[in-house]
């Protein structure tokens, strides 16, 4: 891979979006990801991505193909909405460039299928999916004490999801496909284990064209772990991430970052983040260098495009689950070794 001097060998990096995500990655890399350096930012907003790009020095392009195709651009982080995502990975793997895409890797399984048939056909592994709470230190220690057996198998899972509010940009069935993913993908990478089955069920109707906030989803897996997992994407209170595993010999509980506890005016209380930025800061640091260090290396990490299928197979299998009212199962295809 060829890399310009000005970056002094350093991997050049290019964001696609630069909304809340992609200004919030370029953020990141412009406060330092060793190895790696923010050359070219793209959104078809030119002042937005000015605004996100500036402070490195970044490029900036309306055209997120064109700044794929720059040759002075070796790897992508892709945070365009959804609905983008399978054309701008699949001209990232034309160009045998690597890609970090934020999840969902797409919004369909046709559409993933269709990433994976690309990369399997170039024969290297390049795409990584966003799910960031693989690079998460709680995340991290409440696997490895899984892992470790201390507590026995797993039995339950008790998670939930809540957003203050649902971001702007939400439509339909994003409170799955998008939020909903993170739970998924979240509890088959804690666990080792793939779930069979999901049920959704909501305790109130609807606004029109809306899923019903919040939701209660359930799910079984391989081994029989069952887990409720509580969607619900307008709690007002903030942003609030929880998940428990309940083992034959003890239970794990999630630690979240301590803010300070403050005792004011008759009250004792912290403070809760206003969305997942302040909660997963860390983890999105931890996964832009985790990143950067897998190319310059040649060992893929985090989670695959095989992850990404998995994760929206199981949101397809859910909107279904919800619209016929009972549970469904979920029907992996085989696992093509590409990807063990
Ligand atoms: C949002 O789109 C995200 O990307 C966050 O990671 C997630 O926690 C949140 O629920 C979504 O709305």
């Amino acid at each position: 891979m060829a890399r310009s001097g000005r970056t002094g060998g350093a991997l050049r990096i290019g964001i696609i979006g630069a909304g809340v995500m992609g200004a919030d990655h370029a953020a990141i890399f412009t406060g330092g990801v060793a190895g790696a350096q923010l050359v070219a930012i793209a959104d078809a907003d030119a002042a937005r991505a000015q605004a996100a790009g500036s402070a490195a020095g970044a490029r900036v392009f309306t055209d997120g193909w064109a700044l794929i195709a720059d040759k002075d651009v070796d790897a992508v982080l892709v945070a365009a909405p959804d609905g983008l995502h399978r054309p701008l990975v699949l001209a990232c793997l034309a160009e045998g460039k690597p890609v970090l895409c934020e999840k969902p890797l797409a919004p369909t399984t046709m559409e993933c299928h269709e990433i994976l048939a690309a990369e399997q056909a170039l024969g290297r592994r390049l795409v990584q999916v966003g799910f960031m709470r693989r690079f998460d230190p709680f995340f991290e220690d409440l696997r490895a004490t899984l892992a470790s057996g201390l507590i026995g198998a797993p039995v339950l899972a008790h998670c939930a999801h809540r957003n203050a509010s649902a971001p702007g940009f939400f439509t339909g069935g994003m409170s799955i496909s998008n939020s909903a993913v993170h739970e998924f993908d979240g509890l088959r990478w804690l666990l080792a284990d793939e779930i069979t089955n999901i049920t959704v069920l909501a305790p109130s109707s609807p606004r029109a064209g809306e899923l019903p906030d919040p939701l209660m989803i359930l799910l079984r897996t391989t081994r029989g772990v069952l887990a409720d997992v509580e969607v619900f994407m307008n709690a007002r209170y903030g942003y609030d991430i929880r998940t428990e595993i309940v083992c034959r010999e003890g239970a794990a509980q999630l630690g979240r970052p301590q803010p300070p506890v403050i005792a004011m005016a008759g009250q004792q209380g912290a403070a809760h983040p206003p969305d997942w930025r302040g909660r997963f800061n860390e983890a999105y640091r931890r996964q832009a260098q985790a990143w950067v260090e897998s190319i310059r290396f040649g060992r893929p990490c985090g989670a695959s495009a095989w992850d990404g299928l998995v994760a929206t197979l199981i949101a397809e299998a859910g909107l279904r689950a919800l619209e016929i009212g009972v549970s469904v199962p979920i029907d992996l295809p085989p696992r093509p070794d590409f990807y063990a």
